[in-house]
């Protein structure tokens, strides 16, 4: 699958069409609920599947990732929470910089770790400048990264970032208000973001409904990452889908 899922998105992007990435957790308990989730996904049709979590409590990632590629032909990519999370059985691994935070460890020191073990699985690498996005309390990705997310207002900080970010290189914006956030990163932001940079835009954290999803779209993402929702309802996912897909 060698570059495939970065010439999906950027070809989405040029196309203006908006994708749907459904986040699995790892520690989703047994494997019936995971293919309720599967199944949900596949009946969706969301375009990609990301893996991973701030804070895994089993190890369970090879497992989970054996369960979605055997049920599922959309691409699987790993959203890591730390080098443990990674694993040749996904198809691709969202490279990670927390370009919003100032922890050395998570703008290069784990790189560094993982890059030879990336090397050596064959995933695709996506490189994603990553920002942490206030969203109204603490999250479990805001305390395990030991960084400041960006105000929520503060939209201007977050264009700077992501302007810097792409011109080190990075390839996707990912602005992530956190697992359950409250409140998902604001249009405001977005719309900032999206006049200054060309990189394809992610956003996650606190998408509940179709709605959301629309405005968020509207606004410039060009990819929306569901997670917590489709835990609780595994159907909003095709509403969500529906609604972006025919924007
Ligand atoms: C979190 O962006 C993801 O990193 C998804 O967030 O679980 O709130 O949908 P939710």
């Amino acid at each position: 699958m060698d570059r495939q899922v970065l010439h999906i998105i950027s070809q989405a992007r040029q196309k203006n069409k908006k994708l749907l990435a459904v986040l699995i957790d790892p520690d989703t308990p047994g494997d019936e609920q995971l293919l309720e989730i599967i199944e949900h996904v596949n009946m969706s049709g969301a375009d990609l599947i990301f893996v991973g979590g701030s804070l895994l409590t089993h190890d369970s990632l090879d497992q989970c990732l054996k369960v979605i590629k055997s049920n599922t032909k959309a691409p699987v990519i790993l959203f890591p929470g730390s080098v443990m999370q990674i694993s040749p059985q996904a198809d691709a691994i969202l490279f990670l910089s927390l370009i919003s935070g100032r922890n050395p460890e998570l703008l290069i020191g784990n790189q560094v770790i993982a890059a030879p073990y990336i090397r050596q699985s064959g995933l695709e690498v996506l490189p994603t400048g990553y920002m942490l996005i206030d969203s109204g309390r603490p999250t479990t990705a805001s305390y395990m990264s030991n960084s400041l997310p960006i105000p929520h207002h503060k939209s201007e900080i977050a264009a700077c970032t992501a302007m810097a970010g792409e011109m080190l290189g990075l390839k996707l914006i990912y602005m992530d208000g956190g697992s359950g956030a409250d409140k998902h990163v604001s249009t405001d932001m977005i719309e900032e973001v999206r006049k200054s940079v060309d990189a394809p835009i992610i956003i996650g954290g606190g998408i509940r409904n179709a709605e959301a999803a629309q405005d968020i779209c509207r606004a410039g993402a060009d990819v929306i990452v569901v997670g917590n929702a489709t835990e609780s309802n595994p159907a909003i996912l095709k509403e969500i889908a529906e609604a972006i897909h025919n924007l």
